[in-house]
C-alpha cells in the first residue's frame, strides 16, 4: 500500500514539474477595500490572454499579466496579475482558463475577521465555564484554584506542595497551560495596538459576559488574563513564576476531563520583566476605567515595580527547564538567555507610567541597535513602542507646549527619535523586493521568513509594524505593502490556504488544538491564526497519520493536528492577528 502512495505522489510530482499540475488562482479569499490593490497570481499555466474579470455589473474586463515570477525556493514560475482598478464594492467573478473564483470588495472587508480574532480570546478562557459561545460552550474547566509550588518556586514562606490559588487567564495555545512570558507578550503587543486605535477599539463589541458594563470590551478580555497574571507573582519577594503547568502535556481530552496536578514552577527575570511591563500598561490604561475596577490600577502599579526590583536582584535567573525535578516539567519553555530587551521594555513602560528618572537611565541602558518585529523572545519593539507613543502624543500638543517639553526632558527626545529611525529604516529595507516578489509582498520570500510561529511573528508583526509607521508619521506609504501581507496571509500564497480558521474557502480545518480537536463541533473555533509554513518540522516523528506535502519553506505545513510546529494555535499569534487585523479595520474609519 505504502510503495503504491509513493509511485502514485511521485507520478504527480514529475508532472508537475513538466508544468502539467493543476492550475491554481491564489488570491485574497476574505475581501479587499475597494481601493486596495488587487492582484492575483496564478500557477500552472501561463496565463496570458486567458483571464476575464466580470464585475458586480456584468461587465467584463481582461486584464493582463503584470509579470513572471520564478519562486526562490521551489523554482515554481508564477504569473503575477494586476486585475485594475475594482473600485465599486460587490462581488467580481475572476476565471483564468477553465479555473474560476470570486473577490469580494467591501467598504468593511476586515469587519468580521477582525472581530473574531480578538473574541477568540473569550473561547479559551480557563477556569469559567463558557456560556456565550453558541456551539462552542463548555462546561468549567481547569480551576487552578489548587496550584502545587513546585521545588524548583520554594521559598522559606511557599515550601514545596504549599497550594495557591492561580485562576483564569487564557489557555496559551493548543495546550491548556499558563506561561507568564506569552501572556504579557500578547496582552502587550494588543496594548500596543490598542492605544492607538481607542476610538475603533471602544466600539468593538464582543458578546462578552462584561459586555453590559463600561469599559470597553477589548479591555474587559484583557483583564480576564491580567487578573490570572497578578496571582503569578509571590506576595513575598515580588518575583514571578515562569509558568502555571502540568508536568506534561495533557492528552487530547476537554478541559473538564483533565486530571493531572498543575503547578507553579521557578521565577525567572524574563517573566517578571514581561509582567513589570504590562503591568505598568495596565496600570496607565486602566486608570479611566475604575468604576468597573477599582484599585486595579494603583495594585498593578504596585506589582509592577516591586517585579522590576526582582529582577534588578536577579538578571540572570533564567529559565532552566532541564534542572526542574519532583516532578520533572516537559512542557514549553519559553526559555530566552537575554533579558536585555525585556528590560528595555519594562523600564520604557515604568518610566511612562511614573516618570522616575531610574527607569529612564535603565531604558537608555538596555535600549536595541535596531528594530525587530515584536516576538515573545525579543520584546525590544513593545519598549520602542512605548517611545513612540509619547512621541506621537507630545507632537500632537501645541508647539509651544512642544519646545517647554525639549527644555525638560531632552533625554526622553534622544531615544524617541533613535527609536523611530531604528522603525523607519526597519521599514525601508522590508519592503525591498516587492516587485519582483512571487506573491506581491513583503513577507515570504526568504527561508528565514519561514519557522515556528511565522505567519504571527513575521507576516503580521511586520504589517502592524508599517501600519505603526504610517501612524507615526502621518503617510500611507506603508498601508500598501501592509496590506500585500493581508493578501499573502489570507489566501494569496504558496499552498492557497487562508490561515485563519472559520474564514476563505480553503482554511485549515485541524489546527493543532485540544479543545477545537475533542469537543463534539466539527469546525474548528474561527478566528483562529495557526503558526503556518515551517520548513523546521519539529514535530515529523510525532506525525502519525501524515506527513508535510512539501519541504519547501513556503510549502512546509500540513494542516494536521497532530502537527504543532506548523498548524498550532496560540495566544500571542492572535494577538498579533488582533494587532493587526483590527487596525486594518479601523482604517475604515479614514478611508
Ligand atoms: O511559539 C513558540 C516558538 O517560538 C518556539 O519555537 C516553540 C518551541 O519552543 O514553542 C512555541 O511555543 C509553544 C509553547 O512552548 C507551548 N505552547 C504552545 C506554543 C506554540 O507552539
Amino acid at each position: 500500500m505504502k510503495r503504491v502512495m509513493l509511485t502514485l505522489s511521485l507520478t504527480l510530482a514529475t508532472l508537475s514539474v513538466l508544468g502539467q499540475g493543476s492550475v491554481e488562482i491564489r488570491r485574497n479569499q476574505v475581501g479587499c477595500y475597494p481601493n486596495q490593490e488587487k492582484v492575483i497570481v496564478v500557477e500552472g499555466m501561463n496565463p496570458e490572454g486567458k483571464v476575464k474579470v466580470t464585475n458586480p455589473k456584468g461587465k467584463v474586463l481582461n486584464p493582463k499579466v503584470m509579470r513572471q515570477a520564478v519562486s526562490p525556493f521551489s523554482g515554481k514560475t508564477r504569473y503575477v496579475i494586476d486585475l485594475g482598478n475594482l473600485d465599486k464594492v460587490g462581488r467580481y467573478q475572476v476565471s483564468v482558463g477553465d479555473q474560476q473564483c470570486n473577490l469580494t470588495v467591501s467598504k468593511r472587508p476586515y469587519q468580521d475577521i477582525a472581530k473574531s480574532s480578538l473574541r477568540l480570546f473569550y473561547l479559551i478562557r480557563s477556569g469559567i465555564p463558557i456560556e456565550q459561545g453558541g456551539v462552542y460552550n463548555r462546561p468549567l474547566g481547569h480551576p487552578d484554584t489548587h496550584v502545587l509550588v513546585h521545588p524548583s518556586a520554594a521559598t522559606d514562606k511557599r515550601p514545596a506542595g504549599t497550594v495557591i490559588s492561580s485562576p483564569y487567564g487564557w489557555y496559551d495555545a493548543g495546550d491548556y497551560n499558563k506561561y507568564v512570558v506569552n501572556s504579557a507578550f500578547s496582552i502587550g503587543l494588543m496594548f500596543a495596538a490598542y492605544e492607538q486605535q481607542r476610538d475603533y477599539f471602544a466600539q468593538l463589541v464582543t458578546d462578552i459576559p462584561e459586555s453590559h458594563n463600561k469599559t470597553p470590551d477589548f479591555l474587559d478580555e484583557m483583564m480576564f488574563n491580567l487578573k490570572w497574571l497578578l496571582t503569578m507573582q509571590d506576595p513575598d519577594d515580588g518575583g514571578v513564576y515562569h509558568k502555571l503547568t502540568t508536568p506534561n502535556f495533557e492528552a487530547f481530552i476537554l478541559p473538564s476531563e483533565c486530571l493531572q496536578p498543575r503547578y507553579v514552577v521557578a521565577k525567572s527575570v524574563t517573566a517578571t520583566l514581561d509582567f513589570a511591563a504590562v503591568m505598568a500598561d495596565a496600570a496607565r490604561l486602566f486608570a479611566p476605567y475604575q468604576k468597573d475596577y477599582p484599585d486595579f490600577p494603583d495594585q498593578a502599579k504596585d506589582a509592577a515595580e516591586r517585579a522590576y526590583q526582582w529582577a534588578e536582584e536577579h538578571p540572570t535567573a533564567f529559565y532552566r527547564q532541564e534542572q526542574l525535578k519532583d516532578p520533572a516539567v516537559s512542557t514549553g519553555t519559553y526559555g530566552d538567555g537575554n533579558a536585555r530587551d525585556e528590560f528595555f521594555w519594562a523600564a520604557s513602560a515604568l518610566y511612562r507610567l511614573t516618570g522616575q528618572p531610574h527607569y529612564l537611565e535603565e531604558a537608555r541602558q538596555y535600549q536595541p541597535n535596531r528594530f525587530s518585529t515584536p516576538s515573545w523572545g525579543n520584546v525590544s519593539a513593545l519598549g520602542a513602542f512605548e517611545w513612540l507613543a509619547m512621541r506621537m502624543l507630545a507632537l500632537s500638543k501645541t508647539s509651544e507646549a512642544n519646545s517647554e517639553r525639549i527644555e525638560a526632558i531632552g533625554e526622553t527626545l534622544e531615544l524617541e527619535e533613535a527609536m523611530q529611525n531604528q522603525l523607519l529604516a526597519y521599514c525601508e529595507e522590508a519592503v525591498k523586493g516587492v516587485e519582483t516578489s512571487s506573491f506581491q509582498s513583503p513577507f515570504g520570500n526568504q527561508p528565514r521568513q519561514f519557522g515556528w510561529g511565522c505567519l504571527a511573528e513575521n507576516c503580521c508583526c511586520q504589517a502592524f509594524t508599517f501600519l505603526y509607521a504610517d501612524h507615526l508619521q502621518g503617510t500611507t506609504t506603508y498601508r500598501r505593502y501592509a496590506l500585500q501581507n493581508a493578501d499573502y496571509l489570507l489566501g494569496r500564497n504558496a499552498t492557497g490556504y487562508c490561515y485563519v480558521t472559520g474564514f476563505g474557502d480553503h482554511s485549515p480545518l485541524h489546527p493543532h488544538h485540544r479543545i477545537s480537536e475533542s469537543d463534539a463541533v466539527e469546525a474548528p473555533f474561527p478566528g483562529m491564526l495557526v503558526g503556518g509554513p515551517n520548513p523546521g518540522q519539529q514535530d515529523k516523528r510525532d506525525l502519525h497519520n501524515a506527513t508535510y506535502p512539501s519541504n519547501y519553506p513556503d510549502e512546509s505545513y500540513l494542516d494536521n493536528y497532530e502537527s504543532y510546529a506548523s498548524n498550532e494555535i496560540a495566544i500571542n499569534w492572535n494577538a498579533s492577528l488582533v494587532a493587526f487585523l483590527c487596525w486594518l479595520d479601523a482604517l475604515h474609519l479614514t478611508l
